[in-house]
């Protein structure tokens, strides 16, 4: 109506990040959050948007979508944008900082879920190297890839007494033994999508069998650091339950200071992949690797660490990653009451199934191997299990299920206190054995065994 005040975009621009009071839009409407920012759950992330528009984070910051949000934010209403400013009735999107123009160009075979923010899994052609190459190593994001440079970037640690630590690249490549090991990162939610066809379905990104990709690190291990700092690793304080990783963009995760100090435990602050710098897809410059543990806690970009009484508060701690019984839907789920996924289950997985023939030379070669003189199946895939625990077995059915094979367990140079990285494995049957449902199933050192239900796969898929 003609009696709020018009404002001008030129001046919601002045109130940004270094002015003393902050604005942002929502849709044409203008409000003034600086007294919101202190309490802002998320934290700091808020100061992202100020002097510009606010709702291209809520889409992405989808908590936000909620009457309660809704109505606190009405609270700060000042006033309107100027129609003058407007383009159809709407904020122009020249307006709009695009909080995605760090992202780097990605490799054209990542096999693409989402682009803003970048989910993609690795392809199947690429899962059959020991190593994944750092181009087609499948990438997670839940936001955007933050501006980051070696120069500017410091990493602090805070212990529970509140005393904090400052570190550069620098210091950690200098003052720390640097160490290397081979360690798969694999998504909670690698091969949801055969959860959801053979189980029941599960919420959140279909992946196939490409969330999960394995490489050699390089790093300095996070106990030293906590050392450094100040930690008594040989009598650690009552308070001091917990390591909780900040990421640059405000991604955050915690895991159980036991692991964080364990000398096997392996944790890292990682520098380098492949003998290369970390891509900023990966944390460039640095990024915490919590092997045997799902990778939602191997924090990107870390720029903080916090060793604390509490588990990390962010929603992908306490919202997020946690598992519920086959009866309990999204609205019964107790978040508070189950525990956060830390150490995984056992995992297998078929990436390739194809016909070897023994008119193709190179085919001949591998079929001499396993002493067939006939056309054949080859299967290949991986197995990896949770908490460095070994592989002990790859079962793999051709018949769905009703006779059972051992697989060929590939050799490979693997770096590190435990089995941090995955198994590679191969199996041959002549083709009149063969039907069209191939199953696998892993076990690991403990005897956990894959339920067979969710390995199949049918030749021609
Ligand atoms: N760290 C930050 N800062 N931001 C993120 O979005 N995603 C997590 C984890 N660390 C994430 C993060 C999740 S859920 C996974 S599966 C892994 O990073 C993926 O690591 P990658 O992209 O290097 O494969
Ligand atoms: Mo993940």
């Amino acid at each position: 109506d003609s009696n709020t005040p018009k404002i001008r975009l030129a001046e919601v621009h002045q109130h940004g990040r270094d002015a003393e009071t902050k604005w942002v839009t929502k849709g044409t409407r203008v409000y003034d959050i600086t007294d919101w920012i202190p309490g802002h759950p998320g934290g700091e992330v808020i100061l992202r948007a100020v002097g510009g528009a606010i709702d291209q984070y809520w889409n992405i910051f989808s908590i936000h979508k909620k009457q309660e949000v809704y109505d606190i934010l009405e609270s700060y209403y000042i006033g309107d944008v100027d129609p003058q400013d407007l383009v159809d009735g709407q904020v122009p999107v020249d307006h709009v900082e695009d909080p995605f123009k760090n992202d780097p160009k990605r490799d054209e075979k990542l096999m693409v879920l989402t682009t803003r923010p970048c989910n993609a899994e690795s392809p199947e052609e690429e899962l059959g190297s020991w190593c994944t190459p750092n181009e087609t190593f499948y990438v997670r994001n839940h936001m955007w890839v933050p501006e980051a440079s070696v120069g500017n970037h410091k990493l602090v640690i805070e212990l529970p007494d509140g005393e904090e630590k400052e570190y550069t690249l620098e210091d950690l490549k200098a003052n720390f033994q640097e160490v290397k090991i081979t360690a798969t990162l694999q998504c909670s939610g690698n091969r949801r999508k055969h959860m959801t066809q053979e189980a029941r379905s599960a919420n959140g990104l279909q992946w196939g069998v490409g969330a999960i990709s394995n490489a050699e690190w390089k790093g300095v291990r996070l106990r030293d650091l906590l050392a450094d700092a100040g930690l008594n690793l040989n009598d650690l304080p009552e308070d001091a339950k917990h390591a909780q990783f900040i990421g640059a963009e405000a991604y955050g995760a915690s895991i159980p200071i036991e692991k964080a100090v364990d000398k096997r435990g392996d944790v890292l602050l990682a520098y380098e992949m492949n003998g290369q710098p970390l891509p900023p897809d990966h944390g460039y410059p640095m990024r915490v690797l919590v092997p045997g543990t799902v990778a939602a806690r191997s924090v990107k970009w870390v720029k903080r660490i916090v060793v604390s009484e509490e588990e990390s508060t962010s929603q992908w701690q306490r919202r997020d990653y946690k598992c519920f019984g086959p009866n309990v839907g999204a609205p019964q789920a107790k978040w508070d009451e189950a525990p956060a996924i830390q150490e995984m289950p056992v995992q297998s997985a078929i990436t390739s199934l194809r016909n070897i023939s023994c008119h193709s030379a190179t085919d001949r070669k591998l079929l001499q191997v396993y002493g067939l003189e006939e056309d054949s199946v080859a299967v290949e895939g991986y197995a990896w299990s949770g908490g460095g625990r070994k592989i002990v077995r790859v079962d793999i059915s051709a018949d769905d299920g009703k006779n059972w094979h051992q697989a060929e367990l590939l050799l490979d140079e693997s770096l590190g206190s435990k089995a941090w990285a995955w198994q590679r494995w191969r199996w041959l049957i002549p083709r009149w054995q063969a039907g069209r449902c191939f199953v696998v199933k892993a076990v690991d050192e403990a005897n956990n065994v894959q339920p067979a239900e969710v390995g199949r796969r049918h030749m021609g898929t």
